[in-house]
């Protein structure tokens, strides 16, 4: 089955909507394989998102994401990958539809609200990213 990465960021934690966007989950049929609330440093920050180590935004992008708690969210389903990213909407909340996570509770292209992971090879690295299999039910 496939597995996917939903990141809540440190703007949606601190703007208490952990619980929306949880609901959000649940309603759209995700199974919730392992959560957790954590703060990471700017250096696993920057691991995690080395693929855009070049772009302009990297630095400010790593210092958001390590500034706050991080809720880590190992998720499951059929189209996992596909599903989570039509049910987040487009990385600028400006662009994204009515109803999805960023369209309600992100604020820009920088702080919005959710990761997810963009393929199904991502989906597996990035969840061991943040779980062991100890972790994740079975
Ligand atoms: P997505 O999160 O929709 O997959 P990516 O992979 O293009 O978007 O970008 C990864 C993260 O980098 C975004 N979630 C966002 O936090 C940040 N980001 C992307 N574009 C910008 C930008 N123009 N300015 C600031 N931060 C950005």
């Amino acid at each position: 089955m496939e597995r996917t990465l939903c990141i809540i960021k440190p703007d949606a934690v601190r703007r208490n909507n952990v619980g929306n966007i949880i609901s959000m989950i649940q309603s759209a049929g995700f199974t919730i394989l392992g959560l957790k609330q954590i703060t990471i440093s700017p250096k696993v920050a920057g691991e995690f998102y080395a693929v855009h180590r070049e772009r302009p935004f990297y630095a400010e992008l790593v210092n958001f994401m390590s500034g706050g708690s991080i809720v880590p969210i190992a998720l499951q389903k059929n189209n996992a990958v596909a599903d989570w990213r039509t049910l987040i909407g487009a990385t600028d909340p400006a662009e994204a539809e009515e109803g999805t996570i960023r369209k309600l509770y992100a604020a820009n292209k920088g702080e919005n609200a959710v990761h997810g992971s963009d393929s199904i090879e991502n989906g597996r690295i990035e969840v061991a990213f943040f779980f062991s299999e100890l972790e994740l039910i079975g």
